[in-house]
């Protein structure tokens, strides 16, 4: 059976404790590779390596670094039909999506720091004729990346890509529930060039190896995007050892629609909203609230697309809804539609586990499920399902809209459709979410800032924002 290594100073190695964690196929439900159960020593064994490296790469010309990192994206490009393959048995999800967006989002994000790199700038003052101020921005070091699985690759060169963009090294790791690319991305390190130390990926369960990076002295900023409940046990390790930190977390997004919408265009990409990668991304709207003269329609027409979602073996070309990435996801999941059901919810399709035929007989996979009925507080409306669930809700006024959006503990997203710009405004404008998304969804701009309001994180990603946290700034004062 295949051994996932750690990728610690430029080299491949075991891990220290010399033991090993299953990796499941979850669309098989069987066990196909071994990931390292890397703890506290090889914490201490990468980030001795990366303390090494950053003198040299943090003085190394931007033109080199951005070479380097553009060698790199070029390689994600060439292997995009094995990096596809890798993404989609580890997570289960359909091959086509990884192929489509998972793996070619990796690629741009990091040839978009690689370019931002070069054209990283800072600001000049000049005090009236007294003094001239300038800014620098320098690398802060070692840097901690820790990712999550619903979009393994693509979210952890999010992380990285700023991070090596900046003149940081890096101490990273995987979800050990999808580790494979991120492995196979350290080879691809290798091949480009990429001098040794200066990224170091290492593999193993969250509270143990997790841990031990954020609670590493030498690690001065930690980038970590996954649950609303780890981000809190990470704030609590890293605030007082005043790190850095920056947190992308959960998200239970409104998807708001109103009778004067492009009604087409709001089904189809509202289909999509909800039920993409199986619901498992943050930026899903799985609270769809309709305002009432279009809800009868909007319900029929969105639950007949619904049941025409082809569900099965995530290699199939016609699959649109892959499997879970866990059984323990599954059955959180499941738990959830018993919730609704219990809170007085009526399903108008889906809310079960699907048996799919063949190869597939063990995977986790659950119907894509909408749910009517339910008030906007109780607690299936409340808390991340992070699954193929969905709530649709009517409303009649703007103000009680803006009201039931804003309800939750969460920020990240929400996603509004009308033809109408002046409401377009008025509504952005109330909605205390990071991003709002208007007759559109998931339509990403890396330049743009990237993250939530609430329990939906502290600080922005993408563009100079993620190059600026990896960075520390300094203001030179200088008496004319
Ligand atoms: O994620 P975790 P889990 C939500 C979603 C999901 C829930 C729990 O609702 O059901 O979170 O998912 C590492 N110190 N999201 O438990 O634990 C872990 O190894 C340091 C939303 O699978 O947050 C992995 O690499 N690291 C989300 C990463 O944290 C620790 C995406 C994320 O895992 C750690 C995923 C610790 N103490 C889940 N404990 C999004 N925002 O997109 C765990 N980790």
């Amino acid at each position: 059976m295949e051994k996932i290594l750690n990728y610690v100073n430029g080299e491949f190695v075991e891990p220290s404790s010399g033991k090993y964690i299953d990796n499941y196929d979850p669309a098989e439900g069987k066990v196909y590779s071994l990931i390292p159960d890397s703890d506290g020593r090889d914490v201490a064994a990468a980030t001795d390596g990366a303390k090494l490296a950053f003198k040299g790469w943090s003085s190394l010309a931007v033109e080199k670094r951005s070479a380097i990192l553009t060698h790199l994206a070029d390689l994600i490009d060439r292997d995009i039909e094995k990096l596809s393959m890798a993404e989609s048995q580890d997570s289960g999800k359909p091959l086509s999506l990884a192929k489509s967006l998972d793996i070619p989002r990796a690629a741009s994000n990091i040839r978009f720091y690689a370019t931002a790199a070069v054209h990283f700038a800072s600001e000049a003052h000049i005090t009236d004729t007294e003094a001239i101020n300038y800014t620098t921005r320098s690398p802060v070091g070692v840097a901690g990346c820790i990712s999550p699985w619903n979009l393994p690759l693509y979210l952890f060169t999010w992380k990285i890509a700023p991070a090596l963009a900046a003149g940081c090294t890096v101490v990273a790791k995987p979800s050990e529930l999808t580790p494979m690319t991120a492995y196979l991305f350290s080879r691809l390190c290798k091949e480009a060039g990429l001098p040794k130390g200066v990224l170091n990926v290492l593999h193993g369960l969250g509270p143990k190896v997790g841990q031990a990076i954020i609670e590493h002295p030498e690690i001065t900023a930690i980038s970590f995007t996954g649950g609303t409940v780890t981000g809190k046990k990470i704030a609590a390790t890293a605030a007082p050892m005043l790190k850095k930190i920056s947190l992308e977390l959960g998200g239970k997004n409104p998807n708001i629609v109103f009778a004067d919408c492009d009604l087409e265009l709001a089904l189809q990409t509202s289909i999509s909203s909800s039920f993409t990668n199986q619901g498992e991304i943050c930026l899903c709207g799985s609270r769809i609230f309709v305002e009432r003269s279009l809800y009868d329609h909007f319900v029929k027409e969105f639950v007949k697309r619904t049941k025409a979602l082809t569900i099965g073996d995530p290699l199939e070309a016609t699959t649109r809804i892959g499997s879970l990435v866990s059984e323990a996801h599954m059955k959180k999941v499941l738990s959830y539609i018993e919730l609704a059901k219990q809170e007085g919810g009526k399903l108008l399709t889906g809310g079960t586990r699907v048996e799919v035929k063949g190869r597939c007989a063990g995977g986790y996979f659950v119907e894509p499920t909408v749910v009517v009925g339910l008030d906007h507080l109780c607690r299936t409306n409340q808390e991340e399902i992070f699954g193929p669930v969905v709530t649709i809700m009517p409303f009649d006024e703007e103000a009680e809209v803006v009201e039931y959006a804003n309800s939750t503990t969460y920020g990240l997203s929400a996603t509004l459709w009308t033809e109408n710009l002046k409401k377009a405004h008025r509504i952005s404008a109330q909605l205390k979410s990071g991003i709002v998304w208007v007759n559109c969804w998931l339509l990403r701009d890396l330049r743009t800032p990237f993250g939530g309001m609430k329990q939906s994180g502290i600080g922005r990603e993408g563009g100079w924002e993620a190059m600026r946290f990896f960075t520390e700034t300094k203001n030179v004062c200088i008496k004319l």
